[in-house]
């Protein structure tokens, strides 16, 4: 059940009761696609970084340990320990990007893992099933995300199926919930809008979703090398398609700055690699840009990553012990970033829902914009 709590413009603030707690929206969750954080983080880092939601996949989990073994023992959050939502992603994205030799067909994708190549179905059925054993708090419908470019003629075939898996997931997902050995019986299912970057095939699929009564929305399709400008034309376009009494969802996406402009075309719910990713080469988020913790003028430098953050690192450490820890390949080094830099992405979302709640988002956004623009020194 999603409340709306506020709105400035396009952008919402809202409250997203889910069966593992409410989710305070807008929201960027945290990326665990193996069931960790990468960067030797645990769920007890997860909390001291603000996490409100963690991200995992089906694919992978499928692959590694097997959905088999985490249904048996007891579901993905008493596997982790993490007692907070959970979202998986359907699989249909990582088959797409991860794989070799795929054959997408009506009932579904056969392809190679990437780890033994061994050869794998996945469809519609397969994917919700594999949901259900994690017992994630919100499934990802199974989906298709088309390359870019593509074809108007390819697109629209793409997008079809899309739906036709859309209902099957929708079907599959509303049995599996009512089995009596079911992991989470109240497993949502959010959608997924496609369409590339052809407006009226994403209005009229934004439409034909929307009617289907799902517990949130997600826009697809998008970052895979469309311009910003471009994505943000999308958002702009496709959006109001969208319920605004139910979450939305922009997958995989983005920079703090890339954030902060979908909030204002009314996203709700964010993901993405980026913080943990930059983190682990000790690329570290500042309100003064990104910097790179391996340059030599930090040698000396004893200030925290940011003065005045709360994260873990920097009431702690200086910069020049960081550089030190990164140089010398100790793993502490690429831990200490990476909690600093999910911190840093899970504050800015606080920061985005206190504003919206006084009212001054679009002041908030332009100064947060500007100061991402002004280097320090
Ligand atoms: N579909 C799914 N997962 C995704 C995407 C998508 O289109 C994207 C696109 N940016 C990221 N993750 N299922
Ligand atoms: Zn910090």
């Amino acid at each position: 059940m999603y409340k709306l709590l506020k709105t400035e413009g396009r952008a919402k603030k809202g409250e997203f009761h889910t069966p593992h707690g409410i989710i305070q929206t807008p929201v960027f969750m945290n990326v665990a696609t193996v069931a960790a954080i990468k960067g030797a983080l645990s769920t007890k880092d997860l909390k001291d970084v603000k996490c409100q939601v963690a991200l995992s996949n089906t694919y992978h989990l499928h692959l590694r340990p097997g959905d088999k073994v985490i249904k048996r023992l007891g579901g993905l959050h008493k596997f982790m320990v993490w007692d907070r939502p959970i979202l998986t992603d359907s699989g249909g994205f990582q088959v797409f990007s991860l794989t070799s030799l795929r054959k997408i067909k009506e009932e579904g994708v056969y392809f190679s893992s990437h780890i033994d190549g061994r050869k794998i179905f996945m469809g519609p059925e397969e994917s919700m099933q594999i949901q259900s054993n994690i017992g994630s708090t919100i499934a990802m419908a199974f989906d298709e995300c088309p390359p870019y470019p593509a074809e108007r003629s390819y697109m629209e075939e793409s997008v079809a199926r899309t739906t036709r898996w859309l209902k099957r997931c929708k079907a599959e997902l509303d049995r599996l919930n009512q089995l009596e050995d079911t992991v989470n019986p109240n497993q949502m299912l959010f959608g997924i809008n496609q369409g590339g970057t052809y407006e009226d095939i994403r209005i009229e699929h934004a439409k034909v979703i929307s009617e289907m009564d799902l517990d949130g929305y997600a826009v697809g399709g998008l970052a895979v090398g469309e311009t910003h400008a471009e994505m943000y034309r999308i958002l702009e376009e496709v959006v109001p398609y969208l319920p605004q009494n139910k979450p939305t969802y922009l997958m995989g996406v983005g920079t703090p700055e890339n954030i902060l402009e979908s909030v204002e075309r009314g996203i709700d719910f964010f993901d993405c690699v980026l913080p943990a990713r930059n983190g682990r080469h000790g690329h570290v988020y500042t309100n003064r840009g990104k910097i790179n913790l391996f340059n030599a003028k930090y040698e000396l430098d004893e200030r925290p990553i940011e003065e005045g953050c709360g994260c873990p690192t920097c009431t702690t450490y200086s910069r020049a012990y960081i550089r030190h820890l990164l140089k010398a390949k100790e793993m502490l080094g690429m831990r200490l970033c990476v909690l600093h830099n999910l911190y840093f992405f899970n504050t800015m979302m606080e920061e985005i829902r206190d504003a919206l709640d006084h009212g001054n988002y679009a002041v908030y956004k332009k100064q947060k914009l500007e100061g991402f623009k002004q280097k320090e020194e």
